[in-house]
């Protein structure tokens, strides 16, 4: 249905172009600020002009995301999905900027139009759809793909609230919800582009006139899933990828009219607005699974709506169905997207009718399943009658996949009764379950974790029978990696600009093993000088944001140790505040000469914790009542302060994160799949304080065992330590019974509040082991205070970790899943089109 070639004229003339100059960027945003936003130059406060420079730079992106869907349908190769409930996005507006290239332009067009580009990019809201480490890995690699020229789709849901807003009362956190989409630019609704999904009704099953076997999932309730687009520019490519996210509103067809007519109008509306909540809320729990039905919901509506979206487009091309894994790999971010395999396989048997064996190979050829915990709590398990309720088919499919798999198993290992039950993708408990792990690792070709430690646990703990019965050659491991643009060009300009300087341009952001160039600088003077400027500037940057919303101020020049994270028992910020106030102890009992030789610090903490997860939240009140003492206490002055920062998100790490001294990468060994904020701290010439976990082990491979500060006990030892502490065979490190005695004193107020933080350790087996890591712990700290006394070897060792930083990329870990699990190549984009500027 295009335009006949004999029309296209005009289209070629009017086709605009995109704005390159400072003057063109003005007419572009004043346009929008008039016109768009109906404003003047009367009325144009810092968020109308924010709008105004959004609006500018988004209909640039359209060009050449527009051009990039053309291109890749043309080219008609493979295409990655990324499935993910999560996407952490943070801001748009700077990266847009950065990664086209007119950050410059836009810079001196503001400055012209009378504003301060810096004001102008904060007030922008984070588009906060994700919890953590997860959200955020999904958004790295959305950059990574662009920036490779992959064809590559995000899907997921458009949730109207992101994660809730952090506030701090009277030391206790308050949840606010975070209602973002008030104004939001960045996305365009393709009301064109929608799917209706089933959901409940029952599963008839009868044979045709041909005498076919025929199921057919009949009555229940449609929702319709409406896709907003969001285009993810890739840096100094003209590739704009798109993330789709699906927003659920009644089915049309479906709204009652006759209800509505008979004046049941009010009940009309309400299934109006139960199917609008299902997209409602992001679930705030971070490694916690709890079963909820809405829950549940979510992830089909979104699985299916994915799953309709990607065969559509696969039908265009024609092709046979057995192709379909030549045009299509589907990555799942953890179980969460688990259904769309059975949702494929329903779709290929049910609907396109292919024999089960045929739509199988298909299905698992597909899929990749990405693994990030080990935590038996928050491995999914749906229950059976949730399933048979909500999608009755899809249960059935379930136990026939499980039967089919099982067969199989069986005839490999006839006499091992146990390991069918073991490997059974249905738990055979009261209610039965579904284990959505098992189910993916079924479904995938590929099952991977996210760091090596971790990618050898998941082989030898929890799918351990899986490595039996598929071998090892299933399992892999693919590193986690953060994006150098976002977390260092971005985040840290002054640092990205002196690295450009020494290396000669900027190319390190796309090639960023090419920072090992900067080894030859790590003992030059004027570079040294230069390189403690920047963080101290940082710094300063920090503790003007903690000025302004803290209303107390630090010192820039003490030592800044940063922990920010979501807060969770297994990454033990109890153990760091536990050593904080050992630390308060030890300055209260010193003379005033002693103190003198200490070097001063500002302990930072910062992160949610899950609005039910009651010990988490006792975590934060402790953090800070602690500060509320020590923070006013005259005899420790600027010798120690602790802060609890609010409301922790990604546009603060951007603040927080190239001013850190040293930070906290300190859970339990083995808990930590891989953790990725690690990464971005060293690559901004942050030290690090560690266990052996997760990526902390790989970095330090990288970086070298002498630029990193690593303590406690080692993942294998874990088991033996609990067990110890499980039959009362073990004595509590004493330095931290003092610790706790002094908290039970009532030193931070309310003795009580803390009762069942400190007995869970001191009593109740210590799972997380911060006794046993305790004294290695404050040992440790201690050297790092040497350490920093020696500014010059600190400096460094902080230049040494950064030129070593080239392989957290998350654009190495984009092409180890290409070649190693998608087998896609990048799409080339002509050469002319590739020289950016590259500011
Ligand atoms: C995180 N998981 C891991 N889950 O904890 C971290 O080690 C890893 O670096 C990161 O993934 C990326 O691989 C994580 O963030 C969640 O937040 C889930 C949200 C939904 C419920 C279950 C936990």
């Amino acid at each position: 249905s295009s335009i006949p070639e004999h029309m296209r004229e005009a289209w070629r003339k009017f086709s605009p172009r995109g704005f390159t100059t400072k003057e063109e960027f003005e007419a572009e945003a004043v346009k929008h600020i008039e016109t768009t936003l109906a404003r003047s130059l009367f009325n144009c406060d810092e968020l109308a002009a924010y709008s105004g420079t959004a609006l500018a730079f988004r209909d640039r992106l359209i060009i050449d995301w527009n051009k990039t869907q053309q291109r890749q349908t043309f080219a008609d190769q493979k295409r990655i999905y990324y499935l993910s409930l999560e996407f952490l996005m943070g801001r748009a507006l700077d990266n847009a900027m950065l990664n086209v290239g007119l950050k410059n332009v836009a810079k001196e067009g503001l400055a012209d139009l009378g504003f301060r580009i810096e004001d102008i990019i904060e007030q922008e809201h984070d588009a906060a759809l994700g919890n953590g480490g997860l959200g955020r890995l999904a958004a790295c690699f959305l950059d990574s793909m662009a920036t490779l020229n992959y064809a590559a789709w995000g899907y997921g849901l458009r949730y109207r609230y992101g994660i809730f807003k952090q506030e701090i009362q009277d030391g206790y956190q308050v949840e606010i919800p975070d209602y973002w989409l008030d104004f939001n630019p960045w996305e365009f609704p393709r009301h064109d582009v929608t799917v209706d999904v089933q959901f409940y009704g029952w599963v008839n099953k009868y044979t045709d006139d041909q005498g076919k076997q025929i199921v057919s999932w009949q009555d229940g309730e449609i929702v319709t899933a409406t896709a907003y687009d969001v285009p993810v520019p890739g840096y100094g490519t003209p590739t704009v990828n798109n993330l789709r996210l699906w927003s659920s509103k009644a089915s049309s067809g479906e709204f009652d009219f006759a209800k509505f007519n008979s004046g049941e109008y009010e009940s009309a509306v309400a299934d109006e607005q139960r199917a609008e909540t299902i997209s409602a809320v992001l679930y705030p729990n971070d490694n916690l699974e709890r079963g909820k039905e809405l829950r549940l919901k979510q992830q089909y509506f979104w699985c299916a709506a994915s799953l309709h979206d990607i065969v559509r487009r696969f039908k265009k091309s024609q092709r046979k169905w057995s192709e379909f894994p030549d045009q299509v790999a589907i990555q799942l971010n953890d179980t969460h997207p688990t259904l769309a395999i059975v949702e494929l396989q329903r779709i290929l048997v049910d609907m396109e009718g292919l024999e089960w064996d045929a739509a199988w190979d298909i299905v698992t050829r597909t899929f990749g399943y990405t693994n990030h915990t080990v935590l038996p709590e928050a491995l999914e398990k749906w229950s059976v009658p949730l399933i048979q309720n909500l999608l009755p088919r899809h249960l059935q499919l379930i136990y026939e996949i499980n039967l089919y798999f099982l067969q199989s198993v069986e005839r490999r290992f006839p006499k091992d009764r146990d390991l069918l039950g073991r490997v059974s993708i249905i738990e055979e408990s009261q209610p039965k379950m579904v284990r959505m792990a098992f189910l993916a690792i079924v479904g995938s070709h590929k099952v991977n974790g996210v760091a090596e430690l971790h990618s050898d646990l998941i082989k030898t703990t929890i799918f351990k029978d899986f490595v039996k019965v598929y071998g090892p050659d299933k399992f892999t491991n693919v590193t986690n990696g953060i994006t150098p643009r976002r977390w260092l060009h971005q985040a840290n300009p002054r640092l990205s600009e002196l690295i450009a300087s020494k290396l000669g341009n900027y190319e390190f952001l796309k090639d960023l093993t090419l920072l090992n160039k900067l080894e030859p600088y790590v003992d030059d003077k004027d570079f040294k000088k230069e390189w403690a400027e920047i963080k101290y500037a940082n710094k300063v940057r920090l503790a003007q944001h903690i000025q302004k919303t803290k209303g107390y101020s630090v010192n820039p020049k003490a030592l800044f140790d940063i922990q920010v994270k979501r807060i969770h028992e297994y990454k033990r910020q109890q153990l760091n505040i536990f050593g904080v106030i050992h630390r308060y102890m030890a300055i209260k009992a010193m003379s005033p000469d002693e103190r003198k030789k200490l070097v001063p610090r500002v302990s930072v903490f910062g992160g949610k914790a899950a609005p039910g997860y009651w010990m988490a939240k006792t975590i934060i009140h402790l953090i800070n009542k602690v500060g509320e003492v020590v923070n006013k206490d005259p005899d420790v002055g600027d010798l120690l302060k602790v802060v609890f920062l609010e409301d922790y998100n990604v546009s603060k790490a951007e603040i927080i994160i190239p001013a850190s001294d040293i930070s906290e990468h300190i859970s339990t060994a083995g808990t930590e799949a891989s953790g990725t904020s690690n990464m971005k701290f060293v690559l901004n010439g942050g030290l690090i304080i560690g266990t052996l976990d997760g990526a902390n082990i790989e970095i330090t491979r990288e970086i070298g065992e002498q630029n990193i500060f690593l303590f406690g006990n080692l993942s294998e030892d874990v088991e033996d330590l609990r067990h110890h502490h499980f039959y009362g065979d073990y004595q509590m490190n004493p330095e931290l019974l003092k610790v706790f005695d002094f908290i039970k004193k009532g030193t931070f107020g309310d003795e009580g509040a803390f009762g069942a933080l400190i007995s869970g350790i001191a009593e109740h087996g210590d799972y997380y082991l911060v006794s046993d890591d305790f004294n290695s712990y404050c040992q440790t700290q201690d050297l790092i205070d040497e350490a920093y006394k020696d500014q010059d070897s600190w400096v460094s060792k902080s230049i040494t970790s950064v030129a070593r930083m080239g392989f957290f990329t998350s654009d190495r870990c984009i092409n180890e899943y290409a070649d190693g699990i998608w087998n896609i190549e990048p799409l080339q984009v002509k050469e002319e089109n590739e020289v950016r500027s590259r500011t």
